[in-house]
């Protein structure tokens, strides 16, 4: 008896380690998103706010940037503060700049470009993915002459009409 359940426990654990992300396949996926500069000594956070590595500078990578979504980002501390915003709906003015670095780009878990919000953004009508890219926060008006268009072919405004309105920079 004893002996069945020590297997359908070792059964049960190969599973888990299948569908569970080691932290190190995490931790190495946070980093690519950024140069080895930055990334390096960056402090890395899984998606659900745990942290991975404490780091030694500014930055902050995560392995995901919507839970599970794989598009693994870099920000500094106003980015963070942005996103933190999404998430609660909370307001979010800057008079500064932020920087976020999505060097593995976001293709197969894009967004809604008028809205972090969209209930189903993956059939938006303006769904839109990119390849390797910065994203910058500047000053709302800062953001005027812009393209408001994804598919301009250089960079455009995300999310514009809403407070977390921010730069995409396809840099491939
Ligand atoms: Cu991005």
């Amino acid at each position: 008896m004893k002996y069945k359940t020590l297997i359908l426990l070792s059964l049960f654990s190969v599973h888990l380690a299948v569908i569970a992300e080691s932290s190190d396949t995490k931790i190495e996926r946070a980093m690519a998103a950024a140069p080895q500069s930055i990334s390096q000594h960056a402090t890395i956070v899984d998606s659900n706010g745990e942290m991975l590595r404490k780091g030694k500078n500014d930055w902050i990578c995560m392995p995901d940037t919507m839970p599970g979504d794989k598009a693994p980002m870099c920000n500094d501390a106003l980015w963070m503060k942005m996103m933190s915003a999404v998430a609660t709906k909370a307001d979010f003015t800057t008079t500064e700049i932020g920087i976020s670095y999505m060097l593995k780009g976001d293709i197969g878990s894009g967004v809604s470009n008028a809205t972090p919000y969209h209930p189903d953004h993956k059939n938006a009508e303006d769904y839109t993915e990119t390849g390797p890219h910065l994203m910058i926060i500047v000053p709302k008006e800062m953001l005027k002459g812009i393209s408001r268009d994804p598919n301009s072919g250089g960079p455009y405004v995300m999310w514009g009409d809403t407070p977390y309105a921010h730069i995409m920079v396809p840099i491939k």
